[in-house]
């Protein structure tokens, strides 16, 4: 994986092709957005970083998502905020599973995010996650799930990423788990 995971980075690993595609709407999204890349990173899944806004770059989305599969990407995560139009217009445009991440916006704290992602019109599907970091974990995590199908490795690092995750979890609370 490559350390650089900033938006518009360069794929993922040197090299390998990309599985996963991960897009958002701004800059600003990249905060929640980071999570689905870390969170891919360590399930050893190949993804790419990019910006696409529905509204200020819709030639790029209508690019990007066009040409997805083509490409070799499997899954598309598209997180964004507000009127949060790019998950499903990218899924009117290819035929992968598209995950929407609905980013916690400042006005309305994702609420606006979730139902302008979930409402889907039948025929057109975007798997939706829970608002913010939450769900762009989760997003990584179904991702990995789809190319565990075809790949053993991801489907040990995801069976040791239960596992740790099993194993963190305290028997009793304590008064300061710092
Ligand atoms: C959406 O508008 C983006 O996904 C972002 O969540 C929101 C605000 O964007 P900025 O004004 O911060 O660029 O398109």
């Amino acid at each position: 994986m490559s350390a650089d995971h900033s938006p518009n980075s360069a794929p993922s690993a040197a090299g390998a092709q990309p599985l996963v595609g991960i897009i958002m709407g701004s800059q600003s999204d990249w905060t929640t957005m980071k999570h689905a890349a870390d969170t891919l990173a360590a399930l050893g899944v190949p993804h790419e970083v990019r910006i696409v806004s529905a509204h200020r770059t819709p030639q790029r989305l209508v690019d990007y998502a066009t040409t997805a599969k083509a490409r070799g990407l499997k899954v598309v995560i598209a997180g964004a905020g507000g009127a949060a139009h790019l998950p499903g217009m990218a899924a009117s445009m290819t035929p992968l599973p598209v995950f929407g991440v609905p980013v916690e916006s400042h006005a309305l704290k994702g609420m606006d995010s979730l139902l302008s992602i979930v409402q889907m019109p039948g025929g057109v599907p975007v798997g939706t996650l829970a608002i913010g970091k939450a769900g762009a974990i989760n997003a990584a995590l179904l991702a990995g799930s789809v190319i565990a199908l075809m790949d053993p490795a991801v489907a040990d690092a995801l069976d040791g990423w239960r596992a740790r995750q099993t194993a963190a979890v305290a028997e009793a609370p304590v008064d300061d788990p710092a």
